[in-house]
Protein backbone atom coordinates (compact mmCIF):
# COMPACT_ATOMS: atom_id res chain seq x y z
CA UNK A 1 0.00 0.00 0.00
CA UNK A 2 1.08 3.49 -0.45
CA UNK A 3 1.85 6.10 2.03
CA UNK A 4 -1.18 7.33 3.49
CA UNK A 5 0.63 10.76 3.86
CA UNK A 6 1.14 11.31 -0.16
CA UNK A 7 -1.82 12.96 -0.50
CA UNK A 8 -1.74 15.70 2.05
CA UNK A 9 -4.55 14.82 3.82
CA UNK A 10 -3.60 16.86 7.32
CA UNK A 11 -4.73 20.41 6.84
CA UNK A 12 -4.32 23.64 8.31
CA UNK A 13 -0.59 22.70 8.95
CA UNK A 14 -1.57 19.65 11.04
CA UNK A 15 1.23 17.29 10.69
CA UNK A 16 1.00 13.40 9.16
CA UNK A 17 2.51 10.34 10.34
CA UNK A 18 1.82 6.55 9.02
CA UNK A 19 1.13 5.05 11.65
CA UNK A 20 1.80 0.90 10.67
CA UNK A 21 1.32 0.51 6.90
CA UNK A 22 -2.39 1.39 6.53
CA UNK A 23 -3.28 3.88 9.04
CA UNK A 24 -2.10 7.38 9.56
CA UNK A 25 -2.18 9.98 12.15
CA UNK A 26 -2.99 14.08 12.11
CA UNK A 27 -1.23 15.63 14.58
CA UNK A 28 -3.22 18.83 15.30
CA UNK A 29 -1.82 20.32 18.11
CA UNK A 30 -1.96 24.33 18.38
CA UNK A 31 -3.14 24.66 14.76
CA UNK A 32 -6.44 26.16 16.13
CA UNK A 33 -8.42 22.88 14.52
CA UNK A 34 -9.11 19.59 15.58
CA UNK A 35 -10.90 16.52 13.76
CA UNK A 36 -9.28 13.37 11.95
CA UNK A 37 -7.47 15.63 9.46
CA UNK A 38 -7.48 19.16 11.48
CA UNK A 39 -10.09 20.36 9.50
CA UNK A 40 -12.84 21.92 11.87
CA UNK A 41 -11.65 25.38 13.46
CA UNK A 42 -11.95 25.72 17.33
CA UNK A 43 -13.95 28.78 18.52
CA UNK A 44 -11.19 30.90 18.56
CA UNK A 45 -10.25 30.13 14.99
CA UNK A 46 -13.37 30.24 13.40
CA UNK A 47 -13.49 33.90 15.07
CA UNK A 48 -10.28 34.87 13.88
CA UNK A 49 -10.92 33.28 10.28
CA UNK A 50 -14.41 35.37 9.71
CA UNK A 51 -12.28 38.76 10.85
CA UNK A 52 -9.28 38.50 8.56
CA UNK A 53 -9.19 40.06 5.19
CA UNK A 54 -8.31 37.83 2.67
CA UNK A 55 -4.83 38.89 1.37
CA UNK A 56 -5.81 40.60 -2.17
CA UNK A 57 -7.96 42.95 -0.18
CA UNK A 58 -4.48 43.14 2.24
CA UNK A 59 -2.88 43.94 -1.04
CA UNK A 60 -5.28 45.97 -2.84
CA UNK A 61 -5.54 48.30 1.15
CA UNK A 62 -1.83 49.21 0.71
CA UNK A 63 -1.95 49.42 -2.56
CA UNK A 64 -4.21 52.15 -3.39
CA UNK A 65 -5.56 55.31 -1.43
CA UNK A 66 -2.37 57.37 -1.28
CA UNK A 67 -3.76 60.32 0.22
CA UNK A 68 -4.75 58.10 2.95
CA UNK A 69 -1.34 56.65 3.65
CA UNK A 70 0.15 59.93 3.75
CA UNK A 71 -1.60 60.64 6.37
CA UNK A 72 -1.27 57.25 8.19
CA UNK A 73 3.11 57.85 7.58
CA UNK A 74 2.65 60.64 9.30
CA UNK A 75 1.31 59.88 12.36
CA UNK A 76 4.44 57.59 14.17
CA UNK A 77 2.29 55.40 16.41
CA UNK A 78 -0.01 54.15 13.61
CA UNK A 79 3.21 53.80 11.20
CA UNK A 80 4.69 51.64 14.23
CA UNK A 81 1.44 49.23 14.89
CA UNK A 82 1.25 48.49 11.07
CA UNK A 83 4.71 48.13 10.88
CA UNK A 84 4.96 45.46 13.95
CA UNK A 85 2.18 43.48 12.71
CA UNK A 86 3.14 43.16 8.52
CA UNK A 87 6.36 41.78 10.48
CA UNK A 88 4.78 39.60 12.90
CA UNK A 89 2.03 38.19 10.69
CA UNK A 90 4.90 37.39 7.80
CA UNK A 91 7.43 35.77 10.04
CA UNK A 92 5.23 33.20 12.11
CA UNK A 93 4.55 31.97 9.03
CA UNK A 94 8.30 30.31 9.37
CA UNK A 95 9.14 27.97 11.46
CA UNK A 96 12.01 29.10 13.82
CA UNK A 97 13.76 26.80 14.66
CA UNK A 98 13.65 25.22 11.85
CA UNK A 99 12.40 21.64 10.88
CA UNK A 100 12.93 19.64 7.83
CA UNK A 101 15.21 19.04 5.06
CA UNK A 102 15.50 17.30 1.87
CA UNK A 103 17.04 14.08 3.61
CA UNK A 104 14.38 14.77 6.81
CA UNK A 105 10.69 15.27 6.34
CA UNK A 106 10.31 14.48 10.01
CA UNK A 107 11.80 16.16 12.69
CA UNK A 108 15.10 15.02 13.84
CA UNK A 109 18.50 16.48 15.73
CA UNK A 110 19.99 16.04 11.95
CA UNK A 111 18.12 18.06 10.07
CA UNK A 112 17.94 20.86 12.79
CA UNK A 113 21.70 20.85 13.70
CA UNK A 114 23.29 20.29 10.43
CA UNK A 115 23.33 23.52 8.58
CA UNK A 116 25.08 22.48 5.55
CA UNK A 117 21.32 21.50 4.64
CA UNK A 118 18.93 24.32 3.36
CA UNK A 119 15.86 23.81 5.59
CA UNK A 120 12.20 23.01 4.05
CA UNK A 121 9.09 24.66 5.14
CA UNK A 122 7.17 21.30 3.32
CA UNK A 123 8.92 18.12 4.34
CA UNK A 124 9.89 16.62 0.77
CA UNK A 125 6.87 13.93 -0.88
CA UNK A 126 7.47 10.70 0.82
CA UNK A 127 9.36 8.41 -1.96
CA UNK A 128 7.12 5.64 -1.63
CA UNK A 129 4.53 7.38 -3.50
CA UNK A 130 2.41 6.87 -6.50
CA UNK A 131 3.24 10.32 -8.38
CA UNK A 132 5.96 12.81 -7.96
CA UNK A 133 3.90 15.05 -6.50
CA UNK A 134 1.89 12.73 -4.39
CA UNK A 135 -1.09 11.24 -5.37
CA UNK A 136 -2.25 13.87 -7.73
CA UNK A 137 -1.17 13.83 -11.53
CA UNK A 138 0.82 11.88 -13.24
CA UNK A 139 3.51 9.22 -13.03
CA UNK A 140 5.78 11.49 -14.48
CA UNK A 141 6.28 14.65 -14.69
CA UNK A 142 6.89 16.78 -17.46
CA UNK A 143 10.06 17.26 -19.55
CA UNK A 144 11.71 20.33 -17.77
CA UNK A 145 13.35 21.50 -20.91
CA UNK A 146 10.24 21.19 -22.88
CA UNK A 147 8.40 23.41 -19.80
CA UNK A 148 11.12 26.12 -20.27
CA UNK A 149 11.17 26.17 -24.37
CA UNK A 150 7.21 26.45 -23.65
CA UNK A 151 6.47 28.59 -21.04
CA UNK A 152 9.63 30.22 -19.83
CA UNK A 153 11.26 31.25 -23.22
CA UNK A 154 11.50 35.34 -23.85
CA UNK A 155 9.78 36.04 -27.54
CA UNK A 156 9.18 39.41 -26.65
CA UNK A 157 10.56 41.61 -23.82
CA UNK A 158 8.24 42.14 -21.34
CA UNK A 159 9.11 45.06 -18.65
CA UNK A 160 8.16 45.47 -15.56
CA UNK A 161 5.20 47.20 -15.43
CA UNK A 162 5.88 48.39 -11.45
CA UNK A 163 9.16 50.44 -13.50
CA UNK A 164 11.71 47.92 -11.19
CA UNK A 165 15.25 48.83 -13.16
CA UNK A 166 18.76 47.11 -13.67
CA UNK A 167 19.71 48.20 -10.21
CA UNK A 168 17.17 46.89 -8.66
CA UNK A 169 18.11 43.31 -10.71
CA UNK A 170 21.72 43.23 -9.80
CA UNK A 171 20.86 44.78 -6.33
CA UNK A 172 18.44 41.21 -5.84
CA UNK A 173 21.27 38.92 -7.45
CA UNK A 174 24.31 40.27 -5.61
CA UNK A 175 22.12 40.36 -1.81
CA UNK A 176 20.35 36.89 -2.10
CA UNK A 177 23.74 35.11 -3.48
CA UNK A 178 25.26 35.90 0.08
CA UNK A 179 22.98 33.45 1.52
CA UNK A 180 21.76 31.43 -1.62
CA UNK A 181 25.10 29.66 -2.57
CA UNK A 182 24.31 25.90 -3.31
CA UNK A 183 27.57 23.48 -2.83
CA UNK A 184 26.58 21.97 -6.29
CA UNK A 185 29.21 19.56 -5.46
CA UNK A 186 27.36 18.02 -2.52
CA UNK A 187 23.97 18.49 -4.34
CA UNK A 188 21.26 20.68 -4.10
CA UNK A 189 19.94 20.12 -0.69
CA UNK A 190 23.12 21.79 0.48
CA UNK A 191 24.55 25.33 0.99
CA UNK A 192 27.93 26.99 1.68
CA UNK A 193 26.51 30.09 2.86
CA UNK A 194 26.49 28.96 6.45
CA UNK A 195 25.61 32.41 8.07
CA UNK A 196 22.23 30.93 6.92
CA UNK A 197 21.25 35.07 6.83
CA UNK A 198 22.96 38.69 6.11
CA UNK A 199 26.15 37.92 7.41
CA UNK A 200 27.80 40.02 3.99
CA UNK A 201 29.59 36.85 3.55
CA UNK A 202 29.57 38.14 0.03
CA UNK A 203 32.14 40.93 0.81
CA UNK A 204 33.88 39.44 3.45
CA UNK A 205 33.89 35.93 2.25
CA UNK A 206 32.53 32.69 3.98
CA UNK A 207 35.75 31.05 5.79
CA UNK A 208 37.82 32.90 8.04
CA UNK A 209 40.95 32.14 5.36
CA UNK A 210 39.15 34.00 2.32
CA UNK A 211 38.74 37.36 5.25
CA UNK A 212 41.72 37.12 5.34
CA UNK A 213 42.48 37.26 2.23
CA UNK A 214 41.02 39.98 1.58
CA UNK A 215 41.66 42.27 4.53
CA UNK A 216 44.45 44.74 4.31
CA UNK A 217 45.16 44.15 8.51
CA UNK A 218 45.13 47.73 8.59
CA UNK A 219 42.78 50.25 10.47
CA UNK A 220 40.32 47.50 9.82
CA UNK A 221 40.71 47.83 5.67
CA UNK A 222 40.23 45.69 3.01
CA UNK A 223 42.07 45.32 0.45
CA UNK A 224 41.77 47.61 -2.25
CA UNK A 225 43.55 48.65 -5.67
CA UNK A 226 43.42 52.16 -7.60
CA UNK A 227 43.03 52.45 -10.98
CA UNK A 228 42.49 55.44 -12.79
CA UNK A 229 41.97 57.31 -9.46
CA UNK A 230 39.10 55.38 -8.50
CA UNK A 231 39.18 52.37 -5.66
CA UNK A 232 38.47 48.59 -7.01
CA UNK A 233 38.45 45.73 -5.53
CA UNK A 234 42.01 43.81 -5.05
CA UNK A 235 43.64 41.57 -7.88
CA UNK A 236 43.67 37.72 -7.17
CA UNK A 237 47.37 38.43 -7.29
CA UNK A 238 47.24 40.82 -3.98
CA UNK A 239 44.29 38.33 -2.84
CA UNK A 240 44.89 35.11 -2.92
CA UNK A 241 41.35 33.96 -3.16
CA UNK A 242 39.37 31.55 -5.52
CA UNK A 243 37.88 33.14 -8.20
CA UNK A 244 35.66 31.85 -10.38
CA UNK A 245 36.68 33.25 -14.00
CA UNK A 246 37.40 31.94 -17.61
CA UNK A 247 40.86 31.45 -19.14
CA UNK A 248 40.50 34.00 -21.28
CA UNK A 249 40.03 36.97 -18.64
CA UNK A 250 42.94 39.52 -17.97
CA UNK A 251 45.16 39.51 -14.69
CA UNK A 252 44.03 42.96 -14.38
CA UNK A 253 40.01 41.90 -14.34
CA UNK A 254 40.24 39.63 -11.91
CA UNK A 255 38.99 40.76 -9.10
CA UNK A 256 39.00 39.12 -5.67
CA UNK A 257 35.81 39.77 -3.88
CA UNK A 258 33.93 37.81 -0.96
CA UNK A 259 31.74 35.60 -3.45
CA UNK A 260 33.90 33.70 -5.84
CA UNK A 261 31.52 33.79 -8.73
CA UNK A 262 30.67 37.93 -8.56
CA UNK A 263 32.93 38.39 -11.67
CA UNK A 264 30.30 36.74 -13.39
CA UNK A 265 28.21 40.04 -13.88
CA UNK A 266 29.43 43.44 -13.97
CA UNK A 267 26.38 44.53 -11.98
CA UNK A 268 27.60 42.00 -9.41
CA UNK A 269 31.13 43.89 -8.98
CA UNK A 270 29.90 47.19 -9.11
CA UNK A 271 27.85 46.41 -5.75
CA UNK A 272 30.74 44.60 -4.38
CA UNK A 273 33.10 47.98 -5.06
CA UNK A 274 30.01 49.79 -3.67
CA UNK A 275 30.63 47.89 -0.82
CA UNK A 276 34.06 47.84 -0.70
CA UNK A 277 34.39 51.66 -0.63
CA UNK A 278 32.32 51.74 1.65
CA UNK A 279 33.79 49.67 4.41
CA UNK A 280 36.68 50.97 3.74
CA UNK A 281 34.48 54.43 4.11
CA UNK A 282 33.36 53.70 7.84
CA UNK A 283 36.54 52.35 8.32
CA UNK A 284 37.99 55.89 8.13
CA UNK A 285 34.74 57.14 10.61
CA UNK A 286 35.13 54.69 13.56
CA UNK A 287 39.25 55.31 13.82
CA UNK A 288 38.27 58.97 14.31
CA UNK A 289 36.29 58.36 17.19
CA UNK A 290 38.09 55.18 18.04
CA UNK A 291 41.61 55.85 17.36
CA UNK A 292 42.06 53.37 20.80
CA UNK A 293 41.06 50.58 18.42
CA UNK A 294 42.47 48.03 17.21
CA UNK A 295 42.87 46.82 13.26
CA UNK A 296 40.55 43.71 14.50
CA UNK A 297 38.27 45.59 16.23
CA UNK A 298 37.88 48.40 13.74
CA UNK A 299 37.26 45.85 11.16
CA UNK A 300 34.65 43.86 12.95
CA UNK A 301 32.53 46.68 14.04
CA UNK A 302 32.43 48.27 10.57
CA UNK A 303 31.23 44.66 9.17
CA UNK A 304 28.01 45.10 12.03
CA UNK A 305 27.59 48.65 10.69
CA UNK A 306 27.32 47.31 7.23
CA UNK A 307 24.98 44.61 8.29
CA UNK A 308 22.74 46.95 9.49
CA UNK A 309 23.01 49.23 6.42
CA UNK A 310 22.03 46.30 3.86
CA UNK A 311 19.03 45.36 6.57
CA UNK A 312 18.10 49.52 6.04
CA UNK A 313 18.54 49.55 2.58
CA UNK A 314 16.51 46.40 1.91
CA UNK A 315 13.92 47.27 4.05
CA UNK A 316 13.31 51.07 3.15
CA UNK A 317 14.53 51.16 -0.17
CA UNK A 318 14.26 47.42 -1.88
CA UNK A 319 11.22 45.81 -0.80
CA UNK A 320 9.14 48.84 -0.27
CA UNK A 321 9.97 49.51 -4.21
CA UNK A 322 9.04 45.21 -4.61
CA UNK A 323 6.13 45.73 -2.60
CA UNK A 324 4.79 48.45 -4.30
CA UNK A 325 2.75 50.02 -0.87
CA UNK A 326 1.74 53.24 -0.25
CA UNK A 327 2.74 52.41 3.38
CA UNK A 328 6.08 53.62 4.51
CA UNK A 329 7.84 50.65 5.65
CA UNK A 330 9.86 51.22 8.59
CA UNK A 331 13.28 49.29 9.66
CA UNK A 332 13.11 49.35 13.53
CA UNK A 333 14.03 46.55 15.56
CA UNK A 334 12.36 48.21 18.93
CA UNK A 335 9.09 46.73 16.82
CA UNK A 336 9.95 43.35 18.37
CA UNK A 337 11.27 43.44 21.42
CA UNK A 338 7.85 42.97 23.07
CA UNK A 339 6.79 40.15 20.87
CA UNK A 340 7.40 36.61 21.05
CA UNK A 341 9.84 36.76 18.08
CA UNK A 342 13.34 34.77 17.64
CA UNK A 343 16.42 35.84 16.27
CA UNK A 344 17.41 33.41 14.40
CA UNK A 345 17.00 32.57 10.80
CA UNK A 346 18.17 29.48 8.45
CA UNK A 347 17.84 29.67 4.98
CA UNK A 348 14.93 27.48 3.03
CA UNK A 349 15.72 25.44 -0.33
CA UNK A 350 11.71 27.01 -1.13
CA UNK A 351 13.17 30.32 -0.67
CA UNK A 352 16.47 30.44 -2.71
CA UNK A 353 13.93 28.26 -5.43
CA UNK A 354 11.38 31.04 -5.54
CA UNK A 355 14.18 33.59 -6.05
CA UNK A 356 15.19 32.66 -9.70
CA UNK A 357 14.39 36.10 -10.90
CA UNK A 358 15.73 36.11 -14.19
CA UNK A 359 13.08 37.09 -16.31
CA UNK A 360 14.34 40.38 -14.75
CA UNK A 361 17.48 39.97 -17.04
CA UNK A 362 16.89 42.21 -20.61
CA UNK A 363 17.82 41.72 -23.89
CA UNK A 364 20.93 43.55 -23.40
CA UNK A 365 22.45 46.22 -21.76
CA UNK A 366 22.44 49.75 -22.85
CA UNK A 367 25.59 51.12 -21.37
CA UNK A 368 25.90 55.07 -22.08
CA UNK A 369 25.13 54.80 -25.49
CA UNK A 370 26.31 51.37 -26.35
CA UNK A 371 24.33 48.63 -26.65
CA UNK A 372 26.39 45.42 -24.80
CA UNK A 373 25.15 41.71 -25.41
CA UNK A 374 25.59 38.78 -23.01
CA UNK A 375 28.56 37.36 -24.29
CA UNK A 376 30.67 40.57 -23.81
CA UNK A 377 28.90 41.60 -20.96
CA UNK A 378 29.12 37.80 -18.79
CA UNK A 379 32.59 37.40 -17.23
CA UNK A 380 33.88 41.32 -18.31
CA UNK A 381 34.99 43.46 -15.55
CA UNK A 382 36.36 45.44 -17.82
CA UNK A 383 32.82 47.03 -18.50
CA UNK A 384 33.22 47.78 -14.52
CA UNK A 385 36.77 49.87 -15.58
CA UNK A 386 35.49 51.61 -18.76
CA UNK A 387 32.20 52.73 -17.34
CA UNK A 388 33.22 53.42 -13.59
CA UNK A 389 30.86 52.75 -10.71
CA UNK A 390 28.71 55.88 -11.48
CA UNK A 391 28.38 55.13 -15.37
CA UNK A 392 26.98 52.31 -14.50
CA UNK A 393 24.66 53.24 -11.89
CA UNK A 394 23.55 55.84 -14.35
CA UNK A 395 23.10 53.28 -17.17
CA UNK A 396 21.33 50.46 -14.93
CA UNK A 397 18.96 52.60 -13.63
CA UNK A 398 17.46 54.08 -17.04
CA UNK A 399 17.22 50.58 -17.96
CA UNK A 400 13.86 48.76 -17.17
CA UNK A 401 14.17 45.22 -15.57
CA UNK A 402 11.78 42.66 -17.03
CA UNK A 403 8.42 41.65 -15.54
CA UNK A 404 8.95 38.19 -13.59
CA UNK A 405 5.29 37.16 -13.52
CA UNK A 406 3.39 36.17 -16.48
CA UNK A 407 5.65 33.69 -18.42
CA UNK A 408 7.48 33.76 -21.83
CA UNK A 409 9.95 36.47 -20.36
CA UNK A 410 13.62 34.43 -19.57
CA UNK A 411 16.09 35.56 -22.09
CA UNK A 412 17.67 32.69 -24.03
CA UNK A 413 21.35 33.10 -22.15
CA UNK A 414 19.65 32.75 -18.88
CA UNK A 415 16.89 29.99 -19.78
CA UNK A 416 19.20 27.05 -18.99
CA UNK A 417 18.99 28.21 -15.23
CA UNK A 418 15.55 27.99 -14.97
CA UNK A 419 15.74 24.58 -16.19
CA UNK A 420 18.01 23.28 -13.39
CA UNK A 421 16.32 24.59 -11.12
CA UNK A 422 13.42 22.61 -11.91
CA UNK A 423 15.10 19.34 -12.02
CA UNK A 424 17.05 20.05 -8.84
CA UNK A 425 13.24 20.71 -7.20
CA UNK A 426 12.66 17.26 -8.44
CA UNK A 427 15.77 16.10 -6.87
CA UNK A 428 14.70 17.59 -3.63
CA UNK A 429 11.35 15.89 -4.04
CA UNK A 430 9.30 19.63 -3.30
CA UNK A 431 5.71 19.49 -2.89
CA UNK A 432 2.96 20.83 -5.53
CA UNK A 433 2.40 24.64 -6.17
CA UNK A 434 -1.22 24.13 -4.48
CA UNK A 435 0.65 21.98 -1.30
CA UNK A 436 2.43 25.44 -0.91
CA UNK A 437 -0.29 27.54 -1.50
CA UNK A 438 -2.09 26.05 1.38
CA UNK A 439 0.55 26.09 4.01
CA UNK A 440 1.33 29.58 3.12
CA UNK A 441 -2.56 30.63 3.82
CA UNK A 442 -4.02 30.85 0.70
CA UNK A 443 -6.63 28.58 -1.15
CA UNK A 444 -5.60 25.70 -3.25
CA UNK A 445 -6.52 26.89 -7.04
CA UNK A 446 -8.86 24.73 -8.57
CA UNK A 447 -8.02 24.88 -12.47
CA UNK A 448 -5.36 25.69 -14.33
CA UNK A 449 -7.34 28.75 -15.79
CA UNK A 450 -7.59 29.99 -11.84
CA UNK A 451 -3.57 30.04 -12.00
CA UNK A 452 -2.82 31.42 -15.09
CA UNK A 453 -5.77 33.59 -15.69
CA UNK A 454 -5.89 33.10 -19.54
CA UNK A 455 -6.45 29.81 -21.69
CA UNK A 456 -3.62 29.05 -23.59
CA UNK A 457 -0.84 27.99 -21.62
CA UNK A 458 -3.73 26.83 -19.23
CA UNK A 459 -4.74 24.39 -21.50
CA UNK A 460 -1.12 23.20 -22.30
CA UNK A 461 -0.34 23.09 -19.02
CA UNK A 462 -3.30 20.38 -18.84
CA UNK A 463 -2.07 18.80 -20.77
CA UNK A 464 1.04 18.10 -19.51
CA UNK A 465 0.61 18.29 -15.47
CA UNK A 466 -3.03 16.59 -15.71
CA UNK A 467 -4.15 17.90 -12.56
CA UNK A 468 -3.67 21.34 -10.96
CA UNK A 469 -2.46 19.79 -7.61
CA UNK A 470 0.49 18.44 -9.98
CA UNK A 471 1.69 21.74 -10.56
CA UNK A 472 4.99 22.41 -10.07
CA UNK A 473 6.14 25.08 -7.39
CA UNK A 474 8.39 27.52 -9.98
CA UNK A 475 6.24 26.81 -12.45
CA UNK A 476 3.35 27.80 -10.78
CA UNK A 477 5.55 31.09 -9.35
CA UNK A 478 6.10 32.63 -12.67
CA UNK A 479 3.12 31.65 -14.37
CA UNK A 480 0.70 32.42 -12.30
CA UNK A 481 -1.46 35.61 -13.29
CA UNK A 482 0.42 38.64 -12.37
CA UNK A 483 -1.51 41.02 -10.15
CA UNK A 484 -2.85 44.07 -12.30
CA UNK A 485 0.03 46.50 -12.99
CA UNK A 486 2.48 44.58 -10.25
CA UNK A 487 5.69 42.49 -11.38
CA UNK A 488 4.63 38.96 -10.07
CA UNK A 489 1.80 37.10 -9.03
CA UNK A 490 0.14 36.50 -5.37
CA UNK A 491 2.02 33.76 -4.35
CA UNK A 492 5.40 35.09 -4.92
CA UNK A 493 5.05 38.04 -2.56
CA UNK A 494 2.68 35.86 0.38
CA UNK A 495 5.62 33.10 0.46
CA UNK A 496 8.57 35.56 -0.75
CA UNK A 497 7.75 37.87 1.74
CA UNK A 498 7.97 35.50 5.52
CA UNK A 499 11.26 34.12 4.45
CA UNK A 500 12.45 37.79 3.08
CA UNK A 501 11.44 39.21 6.61
CA UNK A 502 12.11 36.81 8.95
CA UNK A 503 15.75 36.44 7.91
CA UNK A 504 16.10 40.51 7.83
CA UNK A 505 14.73 40.96 11.07
CA UNK A 506 15.91 37.38 12.88
CA UNK A 507 19.79 38.72 12.05
CA UNK A 508 21.09 39.05 15.59
CA UNK A 509 21.78 42.58 15.33
CA UNK A 510 18.15 43.06 15.82
CA UNK A 511 18.47 41.69 18.91
CA UNK A 512 17.60 43.84 22.07
CA UNK A 513 21.46 42.89 23.56
CA UNK A 514 23.00 44.10 20.12
CA UNK A 515 20.71 47.21 18.82
CA UNK A 516 22.66 49.82 20.73
CA UNK A 517 24.79 52.44 19.32
CA UNK A 518 27.60 51.04 21.46
CA UNK A 519 27.74 47.41 19.01
CA UNK A 520 28.35 49.69 16.10
CA UNK A 521 30.89 51.58 17.80
CA UNK A 522 28.92 54.53 19.16
CA UNK A 523 26.48 57.20 18.41
CA UNK A 524 28.05 57.96 15.03
CA UNK A 525 28.18 55.39 13.81
CA UNK A 526 24.73 54.13 14.45
CA UNK A 527 23.94 56.89 12.78
CA UNK A 528 25.05 55.28 9.81
CA UNK A 529 23.15 52.04 9.94
CA UNK A 530 19.69 54.34 10.89
CA UNK A 531 20.59 56.96 7.88
CA UNK A 532 21.43 54.12 5.19
CA UNK A 533 19.69 54.43 2.02
CA UNK A 534 20.62 53.31 -2.10
CA UNK A 535 21.67 57.00 -2.58
CA UNK A 536 23.75 57.38 -0.07
CA UNK A 537 25.41 54.20 -0.03
CA UNK A 538 25.90 55.51 -4.12
CA UNK A 539 26.95 58.91 -3.68
CA UNK A 540 29.41 58.56 -0.62
CA UNK A 541 31.14 56.49 -2.88
CA UNK A 542 31.80 57.86 -5.88
CA UNK A 543 33.76 60.68 -7.10
CA UNK A 544 32.01 64.08 -8.47
CA UNK A 545 27.96 64.86 -8.19
CA UNK A 546 25.80 62.32 -7.23
CA UNK A 547 24.00 61.41 -11.06
CA UNK A 548 20.26 62.74 -10.38
CA UNK A 549 18.99 59.49 -10.48
CA UNK A 550 19.43 56.48 -7.94
CA UNK A 551 16.68 54.62 -7.22
CA UNK A 552 15.16 50.81 -7.99
CA UNK A 553 12.95 52.17 -10.10
CA UNK A 554 13.49 53.68 -13.96
CA UNK A 555 12.84 57.74 -14.34
CA UNK A 556 9.68 58.97 -15.17
MN1 LIG B 1 21.20 33.71 -11.45
C1 LIG B 1 21.82 30.76 -9.91
C2 LIG B 1 23.31 32.82 -14.01
C3 LIG B 1 21.01 36.86 -12.81
C4 LIG B 1 19.06 34.63 -8.97
N1 LIG B 1 22.32 32.09 -11.89
C5 LIG B 1 22.43 30.96 -11.12
C6 LIG B 1 23.27 30.00 -11.78
C7 LIG B 1 23.69 30.59 -12.95
C8 LIG B 1 23.11 31.90 -13.01
C9 LIG B 1 24.60 29.99 -14.01
C10 LIG B 1 23.62 28.60 -11.27
C11 LIG B 1 22.55 27.70 -11.84
C12 LIG B 1 22.60 26.27 -11.44
O1 LIG B 1 23.59 25.59 -11.72
O2 LIG B 1 21.61 25.84 -10.87
N2 LIG B 1 22.01 34.66 -13.11
C13 LIG B 1 22.87 34.12 -14.02
C14 LIG B 1 23.24 35.12 -15.00
C15 LIG B 1 22.59 36.27 -14.64
C16 LIG B 1 21.81 35.96 -13.45
C17 LIG B 1 24.19 34.89 -16.14
C18 LIG B 1 22.59 37.64 -15.27
C19 LIG B 1 23.08 37.96 -16.41
N3 LIG B 1 20.20 35.44 -10.98
C20 LIG B 1 20.23 36.61 -11.68
C21 LIG B 1 19.38 37.56 -11.05
C22 LIG B 1 18.82 36.95 -9.98
C23 LIG B 1 19.35 35.60 -9.93
C24 LIG B 1 19.13 38.98 -11.53
C25 LIG B 1 17.84 37.60 -9.06
C26 LIG B 1 17.73 37.45 -7.79
N4 LIG B 1 20.54 32.84 -9.75
C27 LIG B 1 19.68 33.41 -8.85
C28 LIG B 1 19.51 32.49 -7.74
C29 LIG B 1 20.32 31.39 -8.00
C30 LIG B 1 20.95 31.63 -9.29
C31 LIG B 1 18.65 32.73 -6.52
C32 LIG B 1 20.58 30.17 -7.12
C33 LIG B 1 21.91 30.38 -6.42
C34 LIG B 1 22.41 29.20 -5.66
O3 LIG B 1 21.59 28.40 -5.21
O4 LIG B 1 23.62 29.06 -5.51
Amino acid sequence: AANLCCGNPCQNRGVCSTVGFDRYECDCTRTGFYGDNCTTPELWTAVKMALKPSPESVHHLLTHFPGAWRLVNGVPFLRDAIMRYVLMSRSTLVPSPPTYNARYGYKSWESYSNVSYFTRVLPPVPEDCPTPMGVAGKAQLPDAQELAERFFRRRRFVPDPQGSNLMFAFFAQHFTHQFFKTDFKKGPEFTRALGHGVDLSHVYGDSLETQHQLRLFKDGKLKFQVIDGQVYPPSVEEARVAMMYPEHVPARARFAVGHESFGLVPGLMMFSTLWLREHNRVCAILREDHPEWDDERLFQTARLVLIGQTIKIVIEDYVQHLSGYHFRLKFDPELLFRENFQYRNRIAAEFNHLYHWHPLMPDAFALQGRVVRYPQFLFNNSVLLEHGVEGLVDSFARQQAGRIGGGKNIHSSVLRVAVAGIKHSRQMRFQSFNAYRRRFGLKSYRSFEDVTGETEMAAELREMYGDVDALELYPGLILERPRPGAIFGETMVEMGAPFSLKGLMGNPICSPEYWKPSTFGGARAFELVNTASLRGLVCRNIPGPCPEHVSFRVPG
